[in-house]
């Protein structure tokens, strides 16, 4: 088993709606430490820059506009296999295709407004990690 990072971010829905107490609850019952946190509320080209591999996408457009819509709140988890497994406390990207108990399926309404992202493997979790977060705002434990 790996220890890994991985890139989380509380979507605007989920922090409109209150729910980061619960979702952290969720990470760390899980086993994964959040290792660094802040929230921000990310401008047109933050959201943009962030998204760029999708921006070919039809659906690009609404999702800048909806990733800036309000705060969000951004987080590194590790842990063994955490980009796996944040993915499963994810659920599917849609929330109507989401598993029972995952986060999607108890707090997301569409695809749109799914409360969650997870990077999707090793490659992005360092830049997405890195688009976020300087070396010195990782703080691994200590005890
Ligand atoms: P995320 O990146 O946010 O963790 O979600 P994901 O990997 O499960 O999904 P991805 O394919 O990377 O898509 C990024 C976000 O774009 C929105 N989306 N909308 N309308 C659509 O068909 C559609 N497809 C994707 C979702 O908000 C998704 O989380
Ligand atoms: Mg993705």
């Amino acid at each position: 088993m790996a220890l890994e990072r991985t890139l989380s971010i509380i979507k605007p829905d989920a922090v409109a709606k209150n729910l980061i107490g619960a979702i952290y609850n969720r990470f760390e019952s899980a086993g994964l430490r959040i290792v660094a946190s802040k929230m921000m509320h990310l401008s047109k080209e933050q959201a943009e820059g962030f998204y760029a591999e999708h921006s070919e996408r039809p659906f690009f457009g609404a999702l800048v506009e909806f990733m800036t819509s309000g705060p969000i709140v951004v987080q590194v988890l590790e842990g063994e296999e955490a980009i796996l497994k944040n993915r499963e406390i994810m659920g599917a990207t849609n929330p109507a295709d989401a598993l029972a108990g995952t986060l999607r399926a108890d707090y997301a309404e569409t695809i749109d407004e799914n409360a969650v992202h997870g990077s999707d493997a090793a490659e992005t979790a360092a830049r997405e990690i890195a688009y976020f977060f300087s070396d010195e705002e990782i703080c691994p434990r200590t005890r």
